[in-house]
C-alpha cells in the first residue's frame, strides 16, 4: 500500500478571507511551470508579486504623464510631481508619521539602512559609543553598522537570541548603558519569521537616550506600523516586498533626526545653493533624494499601498497567520524535517526549514521542479546561521495569496524530494 500523504489527513482552517478573489489581481500567479506544473509562489520574503492595479499604475505612468519632476514647468511635469507627492502621503499615513516630510525616497531598504548609518551614525558616534546589535540581521542591517563601528570608534553589542529565535529580552538591562546610541533592529527576521517587540525596545532604547532605527523590509508588508504610536526613530522599508516595484524604498526618520543627518549624495535637489568652493543642502526629504527619483515607480508604490489598505492589514495578518499555523503543523509532520524558529504566535508568516539528509539548494531544486518556488541560502544572515550551526536553510514564505491547498503542495514536494534521496517515509 502506498504511504499516506499526512498532509491530506491535517484540515486547512476555515476562513472567510477572499483568496480565490485576491488571486485573480495577481497575473503572474496563473501560469504553468515546466512539466505543466502550477506556479506555487512561496518566495514573497524575497519579492513580493504584484497586482494588477500597480502594474496598470505603472503602464499609466508611463504612457500618459511620464515626465521629470520637480523640474519641468509644463503639464506633465506638474502632474507627476503631484503624483509623486501624493504617494509620499500616502507612505506617511501608512506607516503613521506625523509629518510627509519625514518620508524620504531611497532605492530600497539597504540604501535608507545606509543612510542613517553613514548619514547619521557617523556625525553623531564617538569613540566608547555602542551600538547594539542582534544575529537575526540581515546583513543589510548588519553590515552598515559595523562599517560605521570602525569608522568612529564605536563598539558593536549584541542580544543574545534564546534557543527558539526570540531577542532574548532578560538581557536588555545589562545590554543598555548611557553608552548606548543605537539599537538597531528588525521588525520581523527574514529567516525565523520572529517578530520583535518593536514598542517595548523604543522605550527602552529611549530610556538610555539610545535611537532605534527598525528594519521594517518584512514587517511592514505583513503587519500594522503606527510610528507616532511606538516613537521609532528610523525605519526603512522596500517597495518590492510591499507588492510594488523595484528600485524604490523608503527611510522614515524623526525630523529633527533627518535634519542632523548628513546627505549621502550630492547632485540635483538635493540642494539649496551652489558655489564654487561649497554648497548648501535643501530642506528634508529633498536633501537625501539627489538625482532623478524613480518617480514612476513611486507613484505605483501609492497603488500598491492603496491596494493593501483596500483589503486591510488586520485581516492580511490574520489569514497569514492562519497559513502559518497550518504550515507549521503541516511540515512537522514529515520526517526529518525542523523548523527553525519560534512558535507561531511569535512569528509571521515566514517558515525556514531544514531536511536531514537534503541539502536546502538540493531541496529548492526538487521543489521547483514541482512548480514550488522557495529560497535557500544564508538568506543574507550569515551570523544567524552561524548560531544555528547551518550554512543554508530552505524558506518559505507566504503572501495573503497564497492558498492552504498550495502549503500541502509545499509538504507533498518536500517528501517526493525526501524519496528521491531514498530516505525512509
Ligand atoms: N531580504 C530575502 O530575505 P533590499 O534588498 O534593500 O530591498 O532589502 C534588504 C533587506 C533588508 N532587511 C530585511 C529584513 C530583508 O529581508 C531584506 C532583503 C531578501 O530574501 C534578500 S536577502
Amino acid at each position: 500500500m502506498p504511504p499516506i500523504e499526512t498532509s491530506a489527513l491535517m484540515t486547512a482552517p476555515a476562513t472567510d478571507f477572499p483568496v480565490d478573489q485576491i488571486r485573480q489581481d495577481f497575473p503572474i500567479l496563473h501560469q504553468k511551470l515546466t512539466g505543466d506544473k502550477p506556479l506555487v509562489y512561496l518566495d514573497t520574503a524575497a519579492t513580493a508579486q504584484k497586482p494588477q492595479v500597480v502594474i496598470d499604475q505603472l503602464r499609466e505612468c508611463l504612457e500618459q504623464y511620464n515626465s521629470n519632476v520637480h523640474r519641468g514647468i509644463h503639464q506633465l511635469g506638474d502632474r507627476m510631481t503631484t503624483e509623486m507627492e501624493n504617494a509620499r502621503e500616502k507612505v506617511q499615513r501608512f506607516i503613521g508619521a506625523r509629518e510627509v516630510d519625514e518620508i524620504v525616497f531611497t532605492s530600497g531598504t539597504t540604501m535608507a539602512l545606509n543612510l542613517v548609518a553613514y548619514g547619521y551614525a557617523r556625525r553623531h558616534l564617538q569613540p566608547g559609543d555602542e551600538i547594539l546589535l542582534n544575529e537575526m540581521g540581515p546583513h543589510a542591517n548588519f553590515v552598515p553598522w559595523q562599517m560605521a563601528a570602525q569608522a568612529t570608534g564605536a563598539s558593536l553589542k549584541f542580544i543574545p537570541l534564546t534557543d527558539d529565535g526570540r531577542l532574548d529580552l532578560t538581557q536588555l538591562d545589562s545590554l543598555f548603558t548611557p553608552r548606548t546610541k543605537i539599537l538597531a533592529v528588525t521588525g520581523m527576521s527574514n529567516v525565523l519569521g520572529t517578530v520583535n517587540p518593536i514598542a517595548e525596545l523604543t522605550r527602552r532604547a529611549h530610556d538610555v537616550g539610545a535611537k532605534i532605527v527598525v528594519d521594517a523590509a518584512q514587517s511592514v508588508p505583513h503587519l500594522a506600523c503606527d510610528i507616532a504610536a511606538t516613537g521609532i526613530d528610523f525605519l526603512a522599508f522596500s517597495g518590492h516586498k510591499l507588492y510594488g516595484p523595484t528600485g524604490i524604498g523608503v527611510l522614515y526618520g524623526r525630523r529633527e533626526l533627518l535634519e542632523a543627518t548628513d546627505p549621502l549624495f550630492g547632485g540635483g535637489h538635493m540642494i539649496r545653493e551652489v558655489f564654487r568652493d561649497h554648497s548648501t543642502w535643501a530642506d528634508v526629504p529633498a536633501k537625501f533624494e539627489a538625482g532623478t527619483a524613480a518617480f514612476n515607480e513611486i507613484v505605483a508604490l501609492g497603488a500598491a499601498i492603496d491596494y493593501v489598505q483596500q483589503i486591510g492589514l488586520t485581516r492580511i495578518a490574520a489569514y497569514e497567520h492562519q497559513l502559518l499555523e497550518y504550515a507549521t503543523q503541516v511540515l512537522s509532520e514529515v520526517r526529518g524535517l525542523t523548523i527553525h524558529g519560534p512558535a507561531p504566535e511569535h512569528k509571521g508568516s515566514i517558515t525556514s526549514f531544514t531536511v536531514e539528509g537534503v541539502h536546502p539548494h538540493d531541496m529548492s531544486d526538487l521543489l521547483d521542479r514541482e512548480g514550488v518556488a522557495v529560497r535557500a541560502g544564508h538568506h543574507c544572515t550569515m551570523p544567524l546561521h552561524d548560531l544555528l550551526q547551518l550554512t543554508a536553510t530552505t524558506r518559505a514564505s507566504f503572501a495573503f495569496y497564497n492558498t492552504f491547498a498550495e502549503v500541502d503542495i509545499l509538504a507533498d514536494a518536500i517528501r517526493k524530494a525526501r524519496r528521491v534521496f531514498r530516505l525512509p517515509e
